[in-house]
């Protein structure tokens, strides 16, 4: 018995010399493992041997019992050493209590921060949010809000023409120029009275600079009921800035032409980048458009299905990009749509 053990011992050492020898192995580590198996697994020579040692006398038990747990310790540090040395030799220095790598998680773009905050603002003030397609008709982008085919206020909105193609009821469709067509579509789903909000891409076939990008976003506003005038509008444009910039910021009203408002006008906000001196955002003027609203027309209303000789009601049309660019001095609006690190890593 004592033999054999040494002859365990002896073929194990001669095994594993061998194959760490062997530079050609492929799988180093694999062969290393089987090894293992043979001499130390439950079903090897040495673990036979130690479960049968309970039927040798005490005598042969004690001698035989403390050699073959040498050869097993001897063993277990000799592979131990070989596991290192293939596996980069420091897996005892693992200190498993300490932290693990962080992982780097994305976070929310400024845009969808202050949709967010209006979002809820409107919410508090009992407005839905609505959604429409981005990809739209002709007839919601243009002709339901009293732009007819050859009206010239088509040319104030560029749009992308989607290869004239047509939907199921044979209409041209468009890339949406504003979020405006929602309103008729929330007019045909819920009638009055109607208070929604539309947050949402537009695109327009744009020559593009520091305040103008042919992708950006708006966030339509839509109040109709019975007695709404436009000081309840003003009111609420107030408030809603307010809201956002968390102080008065000086605005200045003045007509503006839309097909589907009358009376129709623009809210310009005192550029936050330049404090009212001047910039390439303002084109050195001090103000900035960003705000246009009006009564909804009633030709828009009755397009909707509303009654106007019934109900009245304003909208608007925020620009949201632009509203987002003066919260945050961001004074290059390309800057949003660049996925460039360094800008959106700042929010
Ligand atoms: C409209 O799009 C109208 N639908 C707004 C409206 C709604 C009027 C309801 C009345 C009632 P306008 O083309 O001016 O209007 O665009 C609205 C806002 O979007 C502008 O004030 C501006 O802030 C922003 N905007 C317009 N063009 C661009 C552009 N190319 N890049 C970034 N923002 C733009």
């Amino acid at each position: 018995m004592k033999n054999k053990l040494e002859q365990i011992k002896n073929q194990a050492f001669t095994d594993l010399h061998d194959l760490m020898n062997k530079k050609t192995s492929l799988n180093l580590e694999e062969n290393l493992r089987t090894l293992r198996i043979k001499y130390l697994g439950r079903k090897g020579e040495l673990s036979q041997i130690l479960r049968n040692l309970k039927d040798l006398s005490v005598t042969e038990k004690k001698e035989l019992g403390a050699l073959a747990n040498s050869i097993k310790k001897d063993l277990e540090a000799v592979f131990k050493e070989k596991e290192d040395e293939i596996l980069g030799g420091n897996s005892k220095d693992y200190d498993l209590s300490l932290p693990g790598k962080e992982i780097k998680t994305g976070h929310l773009h400024p845009l969808t921060l202050i949709q967010r905050d209006l979002e809820d603002i409107f919410k508090s003030l009992g407005f839905s949010i609505l959604e429409g397609p981005e990809l739209e008709s002709d007839y919601y982008n243009f002709e339901a809000l009293n732009i007819s085919k050859h009206h010239p206020a088509r040319d104030m909105q560029d749009t992308f023409y989607v290869n004239w193609e047509k939907n199921k009821k044979d209409e041209k469709l468009v890339m949406r120029t504003h979020t405006s067509p929602v309103q008729v579509r929330a007019m045909q789903t819920y009638g009055a009275p109607l208070k929604a909000i539309v947050p949402g891409k537009v695109f327009r076939n744009e020559a593009i600079d520091a305040s103008h990008e042919h992708t950006f976003y708006q966030l339509e506003g839509l109040m109709i009921d019975k007695d709404i005038s436009i000081t309840n509008m003003i009111a609420l444009m107030k408030e809603l800035l307010k809201g956002i910039f968390k102080k008065e910021v000086p605005v200045r009203i003045r007509p503006g032409f839309f097909p589907f408002v009358e009376p129709g006008i623009e809210l310009d906000i005192s550029c936050q980048l330049c404090g009212g001196e001047g910039c390439s955002v303002c084109k050195q003027s001090g103000w900035l458009e960003l705000f246009p609203a009006g009564m909804v027309h009633p030709k828009v209303l009755e397009a909707g299905g509303i009654d106007s000789k019934k109900y009245s009601g304003f909208a608007f049309g925020l620009g949201l990009t632009r509203l987002v660019m003066m919260k945050y001095h961001i004074n290059d609006i390309r800057l949003f749509n660049s996925g460039d690190l360094r800008f959106l890593e700042q929010f």
